[in-house]
């Protein structure tokens, strides 16, 4: 297939620096010899952050860090994802933190009407502006994807739409907050905790997860896969790594289950925090789960 590699590199999501040097350094650990081996890469190099010093990290928004660069980041790569799936081109959107994981859903939600969110991730990131613990924006993407944030999808990018929360599958979640677990209860959101995933195999999992896909009428789907959705010691370069994660194996199986639906269209790889990392292992480990992956996926 076709690919479009769109990097977005920012750490304003985190409020830790690290993620913003992660396409560069994932492109000099090999990341398009890899990707090249079974398809067509095109590079579209890293989308325009502007430079904010810290002092006016909550100039835009009382609760928000970052709140106006992220935002307008977002529509960036909304705009670049659009184009990217309306020219039959998959959509690989390496972060960064999570907050990009935004512009990912709002550009999708553009091309496709009804389409569903693989959430990889030990956190659930449903956070709003309100419930939020630490203003940090990369513990909000997935409730602005859904609508729940102060701005809507349609802001961010004209084109786009809300997504239902019924589209989501959140697997891995195990370090969630008071006021996510609310919005879990209410809005009845599909969340697959380690202790479940154990219990009903990965197999099983993926299972139930294509029965709602397949009922739901679901046309295509998004992996968004946050690196601490491995165990915390696997990945020493994440910024909020937590215990009781998945192997690598584990991550591997879940990726060519999705992968062999055919319907998987776009992806985001995020939260690989550079400058956290020792001596290559999680970005190694990165680009070992990449090659895997798209291998796949065709
Ligand atoms: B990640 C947190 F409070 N929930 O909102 C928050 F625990 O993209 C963490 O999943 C968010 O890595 C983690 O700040 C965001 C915190
Ligand atoms: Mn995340
Ligand atoms: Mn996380
Ligand atoms: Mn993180």
């Amino acid at each position: 297939m076709n690919i479009n590699l769109i990097g977005a590199p920012t750490f304003y999501g985190a409020d830790k620096k690290g993620p913003d040097l992660a396409p560069n350094k994932l492109r000099q650990l090999g990341l398009l010899s890899v990707l090249n081996k079974t398809h067509k890469v095109y590079d579209l190099g890293n989308v325009y952050v502007p430079t904010v010093s810290t002092e006016d990290k909550f100039s835009d928004h009382s609760n928000v860090k970052y709140y106006n660069p992220l935002m307008n980041l977002n529509s960036s790569i909304a705009h670049l994802v659009s184009l990217s799936l309306k020219n039959n081109y998959f959509s690989l959107v390496i972060g960064g933190d999570h907050s990009v994981a935004l512009g990912s859903i709002a550009g999708i939600s553009s091309v496709y009407k009804n389409f569903g969110v693989v959430w990889f991730d030990a956190h659930t990131d449903i956070n709003t502006y309100k419930t939020s613990p630490s203003g940090n924006f990369h513990g909000m993407p997935l409730a602005y994807a859904m609508g729940l944030g102060d701005n809507g999808i349609e802001n961010i990018y004209s084109h786009g739409s809300p997504i239902p929360s019924k589209n989501v599958f959140i697997i891995g979640a195990r370090d969630i907050d008071s006021g996510e677990r609310e919005f879990i209860k209410e809005k009845d959101l599909k969340v697959y905790s380690p202790e479940y995933i154990r219990k009903r195999t990965i197999k099983g999992i993926f299972d139930e997860i294509m029965e709602n896909v397949k009922s739901s009428g679901i046309e295509a789907l998004h992996i968004s896969f946050d690196l601490d959705f491995l165990d915390a010691s696997l990945v020493p370069g994440t910024g909020t790594p937590v215990g009781n994660g998945f192997s690598l194996e584990d991550a591997k199986e879940f990726f060519s289950l999705f992968a062999s639906t055919n319907l998987v269209k776009s992806m985001d790889f995020v939260e690989y925090n550079v400058l956290l990392d020792k001596n290559n292992v999680t970005g190694n480990l990165s680009i070992d789960l990449l090659d895997h992956i798209f291998n796949k996926l065709t």
